[in-house]
């Protein structure tokens, strides 16, 4: 049960595996491998419903969204319910990060796509024109493959599957195989949205394939048109390969080493709030939590015993009881990853004061929060995506210090830089790898890219953003003649 799944059948493929629940071990449901034909299938449904979808009125696709909107607001308790099941993570970080984060998604692509998708005058002054009048469009696609991950296993398809739907693509979404039923419940969300809407006909636009690794390789070998693909850079660097094999454009976004950079003039209160809770959310597992956190040396000594302190009262346990601050790692395959990085850190001579081991007496997959330091850049905790409830401080001295810490990285996405100035010396420009970057540490926007192309092996492309419908389309130019008189 390592990979916190359960194969049944010799390959795993055209065969059958089984859900767990992270926090008890349980078996949640089994579910069917989507073979290469399966994939295949659903990709040329997607293709016949875009048909009758790309011709609707882009207000009335809008519609849909605000409806879906309307539908996860309703069922946000069942959802919120089975994404605890399937994920561990707390109950109230399920509803505002994943079911509130897709409704708001839904509403923002609803709201805007018209003004994004709007066409363009395009001006020349070239006199052999004189009668000709140019238009850039935005037009769909065709059908976009979603291969998506567990840790945020509604919000982040969700955030693409809209942004594609209302530029009118069809899409096929195969999800992570330890949240399959989420995927499942999202797809049947949508669905109703189309009846409630009148829009019975079928095939519909959004599909979903349930299945491992190789049904999401299957549907980067089919006939889609363009594919997004969140998980790990090993992975991802796989579905890149196979992608430009067949010239498939592709958007990746994988994982990342964010820094936390607190300034001398920081309100520690504040501040160590924000380091523990951007570590721990999600029991640190987030593509932008805080991964690495650097503290100016007048503060450190503070800094850490207020974390320590913050971090001492955490509630640890099931995600699904009342009062749960920390849930269990997704997997016992997350579980050693974290275990390990820690390991190597204490044997390198860091310092453990909170946490440091597995709770076994908890549940399978449950690790202590832990706060440590006395640590260096050769370390695989500060090097590569720790993705555990762990929170590593190192001091700084001075800002041009912090910077080259923060910098000391092969990932790029997001920073946090925590001071009292309104612009901190350490500004975005001194941050170059950095894709997004804040004063505080908050949930992505559905208005603002928090992943942005990128030389840095974590991100290319900017899904979540005012541009993601144009990423769903393709620009065409029209010229017209039109002569005087
Ligand atoms: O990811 P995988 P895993 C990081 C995090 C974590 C590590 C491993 O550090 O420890 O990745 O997680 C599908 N062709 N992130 O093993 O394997 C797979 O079925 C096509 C960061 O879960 O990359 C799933 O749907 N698809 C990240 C998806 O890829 C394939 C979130 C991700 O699985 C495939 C999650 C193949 N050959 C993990 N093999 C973030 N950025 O937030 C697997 N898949």
């Amino acid at each position: 049960m390592d990979s916190g799944i359960h194969i049944v059948g010799k390959s795993g493929y055209r065969d059958g595996f089984s859900t767990f629940n992270p926090a008890t071990g349980e078996t949640l449901a089994n579910y069917q491998v989507a073979s290469v034909d399966d994939v295949a299938d659903a990709v040329a449904r997607a293709r016949l419903a875009q048909l009758w979808w790309s011709r609707l009125p882009l207000l009335r696709r809008a519609a849909v969204l605000r409806r879906v909107a309307k539908l996860l607001c309703d069922a946000r308790e069942p959802l919120a319910r089975t994404i605890t099941s399937e994920s561990g993570k707390p109950l109230q970080e399920a509803l505002l990060n994943d079911v509130m984060v897709a409704a708001d998604a839904a509403v923002f692509c609803a709201g805007n796509a018209a003004s994004v998708l709007r066409p363009q005058h395009i001006p020349h002054s070239n006199p052999a024109l004189r009668f000709k009048r140019s238009q850039l469009s935005f037009e769909p696609l065709g059908v976009i493959g979603i291969i998506s991950p567990w840790n945020y296993p509604l919000s982040i398809p969700a955030a693409d599957v809209f942004a594609a739907l209302v530029t009118g693509n069809g899409v096929v979404l195969k999800p992570s195989e330890l949240t399959p039923q989420t995927a499942l419940d999202f797809e049947a969300l949508f669905n109703r949205a189309l009846d409630e809407e009148a829009l019975t006909a079928l095939p519909r636009p959004f599909q979903v394939v349930i299945g491992l690794g190789l049904t999401g390789q299957a549907l980067v070998s089919s006939d889609i048109d363009k594919l997004i693909f969140t998980g790990s850079v090993a992975t991802g660097r796989r579905v890149a390969v196979a992608a430009a094999n067949r010239l498939l454009p592709v958007v990746l976004e994988l994982g990342g080493k964010d820094a936390m950079v607190v300034l001398d003039d920081a309100d520690l209160d504040t501040a160590s709030s924000a380091a523990v809770w951007g570590s721990m959310m999600n029991a640190g597992q987030t593509c932008i939590s805080v991964e690495r956190c650097y503290v100016h040396r007048s503060i450190y000594s503070r800094f850490l015993t207020l974390c320590r302190d913050k971090i001492s009262k955490l509630n640890i346990g099931d995600g699904s009881l009342p009062g749960t601050d920390l849930g269990p790692l997704i997997s016992l395959a997350q579980l050693q990853i974290v275990k390990k990085q820690v390991e190597e850190a204490r044997i390198l001579g860091a310092t453990v004061h909170i946490g440091g081991e597995p709770l076994p007496n908890l549940g399978p997959n449950f690790y202590a929060p832990t706060l440590i330091t006395d640590l260096d850049h050769s370390m695989s905790l500060m090097r590569e995506e720790t993705f555990g409830p762990v929170l590593p401080v190192m001091p700084f001295s001075t800002d041009d210090e912090a910077v080259l810490f923060a910098n000391d990285s092969e990932f790029g996405l997001s920073a946090s830089v925590w001071g009292r100035t309104a612009t901190p010396p350490p500004s975005p420009v001194a941050l170059p790898q950095v894709l997004s970057w804040s004063m505080t540490s908050s949930p992505p926007l559905p208005s603002a890219p928090h992943r942005t192309a990128a030389s840095r092996r974590a991100a290319s492309g900017a899904p979540m953003a005012v541009s993601a419908c144009r990423r769903w389309s393709a620009p065409s130019t029209s010229m017209s003649i039109s002569f005087p008189g």
